[in-house]
């Protein structure tokens, strides 16, 4: 797998994931022999890194593109990390960034970089003997993850056809922030419903309220909400004990339709790092229940209940029917730590003909993958992958956000200047706005 990472949040996000990625594998707790370890560890090495420095650091397979010098430039700071970037893969022409501007990024600094990408990119493919495919990191809301990550997935996939393309895409907090974002949103979707095999979204917000809500962080930065982010990426992105498990697998599980492409990930448990070992031990029937909660529409279906940014509960009752689930395309089970005989793990909440609608199949709706080696000293941890009808809601409202803008041009010229031009706009509403609708218009069986 090959990491690109753009701007600045795709940076300090990638920065990050390689962290965590480095504390799971240093991790003391496996719960597994040192064999099973062992094999565990070399596949994360083989997914994730490309040799080392000669001080022993794991070098990270990741390729680095900003258009300003500070946060990449700040990358390094860490001399006690066991991990480092190679310096050659930084893609950075020093400038003053991309300010918030799509037509920017997508126009102007990624002509600028593209050669330099091409040929990093290139170069790091042709050392390996498997090649997996791409995981893109970036923010939908600034110039350069948007724009320039843009411009370079359509580049990605004409010249590699067949390979997969992930991307792990931040949304931005819906107030606040900066004007342009919403048009930088729905374009940037717009471009990676065509050209990546899957996205994954993230909300800031969501992001954000978790870390209030159930790490007790009341001063949360955005250090802490990739932090959770990173959490969910590996949880899913991990080696499991399906030997077939690479992207396309993952692919073809939760995205094999066009139309459908938009995935977000569910995870449990999530406790501060401080009460770690305070952790109730629930049974994983517990935390499968609670993740098939937070698939949960209240009542005036106005939106999930938001069960994730509660703590799983035991006495959840296992004959709740009267619950109105978001349907689901398809969900990816990840299941990390030791299942015993009077502990095994039950798909049956999340296997319910009422998750998903009825031209699915029921061979198709729900994959589990399974790891028996402790997640980041978890002795439990779970994710879902979920491809579910509930995506619509952040997308509509950057659409109407970004609609309602393009209503009275505001902002228009900053984009024109670069050359974007109406049509260019209106495709992608037409585009996003397809989405929505596709997403909208899912309905569970019974
Ligand atoms: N979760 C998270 N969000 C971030 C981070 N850094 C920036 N953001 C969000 O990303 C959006 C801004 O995009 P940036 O990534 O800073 O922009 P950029 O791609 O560098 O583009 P320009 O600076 O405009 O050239 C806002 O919604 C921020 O809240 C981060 O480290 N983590
Ligand atoms: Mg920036």
């Amino acid at each position: 797998m090959l990491t690109i990472q753009f701007g600045q949040c795709g940076n300090q996000l990638g920065r990050d994931l390689f962290s965590r990625v480095c504390a799971d594998l240093e991790s003391p707790n496996t719960g597994v022999s040192h064999g099973a370890n062992y094999e565990y560890v070399e596949s994360t090495i083989e997914k994730w890194f490309d040799g080392m420095t000669e001080r022993g650091r794991h070098l990270a397979r990741a390729i680095l593109v900003d258009t300003e010098e500070k946060v990449v430039n700040g990358m390094w700071k860490d001399p006690q990390a066991s991990w480092t970037y190679r310096a050659s893969n930084v893609v950075c022409q020093s400038g003053g960034g991309c300010a918030n501007n799509w037509a920017y990024g997508y126009k102007i600094s990624s002509q600028r970089l593209s050669d330099s990408m091409v040929s990093v990119t290139r170069r790091e493919i042709e050392k390996l003997d498997r090649f997996q495919g791409f995981l893109l990191l970036l923010s939908s809301a600034g110039g350069t993850g948007s724009g320039v990550g843009s411009r370079m997935v359509e580049t990605l996939r004409d010249e590699y056809e067949t390979k997969s393309i992930v991307a792990s895409i931040v949304l931005p907090f819906t107030f606040g922030e900066v004007s342009t974002q919403n048009y930088n949103t729905v374009l940037t979707l717009a471009e990676f419903s065509d050209r990546a095999d899957f996205s994954v979204l993230f909300e800031n917000q969501q992001m954000h309220a978790m870390s209030t809500s159930l790490l007790n962080n009341s001063n949360t930065m955005l250090c802490d909400m990739n932090n959770i982010i990173s959490e969910n990426l590996l949880a899913a992105f991990q080696p499991s004990d399906e030997a077939r498990c690479n992207m396309n697998f993952l692919t073809s599980k939760v995205a094999a339709h066009p139309n459908f492409r938009f995935v977000t990930i569910k995870s449990a448990p999530h406790v501060p790092a401080t009460s770690l070992q305070y952790e109730p031990n629930y049974k994983w029937n517990v935390y499968v229940r609670h993740l098939k909660q937070t698939l949960r529409i209240s009542k005036s279906q106005v939106e999930l209940t938001n069960v994730q940014l509660k703590a799983p509960n035991p006495s959840l009752s296992k004959t709740v029917v009267s619950h109105t689930y978001s349907p689901c395309v398809s969900n990816i089970l990840v299941t990390r730590g030791k299942s015993v005989e009077n502990d095994a793990i039950m798909l049956e909440d999340l296997q319910k003909r009422h998750l998903y609608p009825e031209w699915i199949a029921s061979t198709e709706s729900l994959t589990h993958l399974h790891q028996e080696r402790k997640f980041l000293n978890r002795d439990k941890f779970l994710a879902l992958i979920t491809n579910n009808s509930e995506i619509h809601r952040p997308l509509d409202t950057y659409l109407d956000k970004a609609w309602n803008s393009y209503k009275f041009a505001a902002f228009l010229h900053q984009y024109k200047q670069f050359g974007l031009e109406e049509d260019d706009f209106l495709e992608a509403f037409t585009k996003v706005e397809n989405i929505v609708q596709e997403y909208k218009s899912l309905k569970s069986g019974n």
